[in-house]
């Protein structure tokens, strides 16, 4: 081809024509020019001009003494211009860069390329590992796009049985052009995870809300106890809350409680016996939230957890019972944990301690295998801050990619 075409980036207001003279010679014509920055505080706008030049003319000097004193000349104002608010470090490359907008682009590419080459040869690699790993997957059929978003529930501590399931469903479920698209991938698995967790609407409070929180030794049930007091009574909707306490025999129990609801200027009652539990609750008729605290149970202490049931059986209101789980145990202790306490009907649970905790897979599988919704999260010691509305999503970022606080 005889004709080529080059671009060059000035300042927009400046001679193009006496540059493009200067530079490609008499016979060379604009074929566009198009601002390509705007102006701002530190620096001019500036515009792309588009040249066409024609190789088989007979060739002029491309640069002749007047374009380079000419572009020096520029190149100096321009430093002075940017020199008082610029930091050194930047104060020549962009210009230099802004004029040689080829070899920048083309910088640019030769990056890009070897991006792309480097990604690839990771994928393939990553494949041939794929490969290999197949019986560890149990011989399941999952191509190696997956690898990633596998890899990353795996890491979760998330059933294996789960796990295995979910794949099954992406791959049977996921429409056929999109199998080979690994941010399709990555979107519909987590679509499929969020799907399968069950969640309590945080729902206005219409009738009176007795709740109580029940749950092994040590897990938070008393902190989340007071965290909840302060969203009723104190939240963007304001309920007439108080607080009964079952658990007053521990040294400090009683003291801890006391103290959440003294600042917080809220009723507190403490009771040991069923039938104070039922008169606590009549003269508590017209708060429209109750929360209960109980002693920490031991999943295995079976006296203690029926004691529990008894109190629950006796009462004649109609009490919503949450287990309290610390979002760190191995999830064989969750299982054996929910089962224990389930003799009460647990009605929702509440996972704390996502501080302190790195896999949350195994909170995902209690969740998806037991199928009651989840209410709230607690992240934190804070009170009243550290406590989230369980919602799907929030946890299955955990679940993919850590708490993140
Ligand atoms: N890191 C962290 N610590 C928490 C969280 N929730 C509670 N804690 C801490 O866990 C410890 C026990 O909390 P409590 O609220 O007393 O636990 P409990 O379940 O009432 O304990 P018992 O009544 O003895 O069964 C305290 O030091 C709390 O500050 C949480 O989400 N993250
Ligand atoms: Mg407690």
């Amino acid at each position: 081809m005889a004709i080529r075409q080059d671009s060059f980036r000035v300042e927009k207001g400046q001679d193009y024509l006496a540059y493009v003279r200067d530079f490609y010679g008499d016979d060379a014509e604009i074929v566009t020019i198009t601002q390509v920055e705007g102006r701002t505080p530190t620096s001019p706008a500036l515009v792309e001009v588009v040249v066409a030049i024609d190789d088989t003319k007979e060739k002029k000097p491309l640069v002749n003494k007047r374009a380079v004193m000419q572009y020096e000349n520029s190149v100096k104002e321009f430093e002075k211009r940017i020199e008082p608010v610029e930091e050194n470090i930047i104060k020549k490359e962009p210009l230099r860069l802004k004029l040689n907008s080829n070899s920048q682009s083309q910088k640019v590419k030769d990056d890009k390329q070897l991006l792309n080459e480097l990604n690839s040869k990771v994928d393939y690699l990553m494949s041939m590992r794929w490969g290999e790993l197949a019986p560890a997957r149990n011989n399941l059929e999952i191509p190696p796009e997956f690898a990633l978003i596998y890899d990353k529930a795996k890491k979760s501590d998330m059933l294996e049985c789960h796990l295995n399931e979910i794949m099954r469903a992406t791959l049977k479920n996921m429409p056929k052009a999109l199998l080979a698209n690994k941010d399709a991938i990555n979107r519909y698995f987590t679509t499929l995870l969020k799907s399968m967790i069950p969640c309590r609407v945080d729902s206005p409070i219409r009738k009176q809300k007795i709740i109580m929180l029940v749950g092994p030794t040590g897990v938070g049930k008393t902190t989340t106890l007071a965290k909840l007091a302060h969203r009723y009574a104190y939240g963007v909707k304001r309920y007439k809350t108080a607080i009964i306490s079952l658990d007053n025999f521990r040294l400090g129990a009683k003291e801890q409680l006391a103290e959440y609801a003294t600042t917080m200027m809220l009723p507190i009652h403490f009771v040991n016996t069923q039938e104070e539990l039922q008169k606590s609750l009549e003269s508590l008729s017209g708060y429209d939230v109750v929360l209960i605290d109980s002693t920490g149970n031991s999943q295995y202490d079976k006296a203690k957890i029926e004691k529990l049931e008894s109190f629950l059986k006796a009462s004649q209101s109609e009490i919503e019972v949450t287990l309290v789980l610390n979002a760190g145990m191995k999830y064989d202790d969750m299982e054996h944990t929910y089962n224990a306490f389930n003799v009460l009907k647990i009605d929702t649970l509440i996972l704390t301690k996502f501080d302190e905790t790195r896999a949350f897979g195994n909170i995902f599988s209690l969740i998806f295998n037991v199928k009651k919704p989840v209410s709230f999260f607690s992240t934190g010691q804070n009170v009243p801050d550290d406590i989230v509305v369980a919602n799907s999503e929030y946890l299955i970022k955990c679940v993919l990619d850590g708490f993140k606080g």
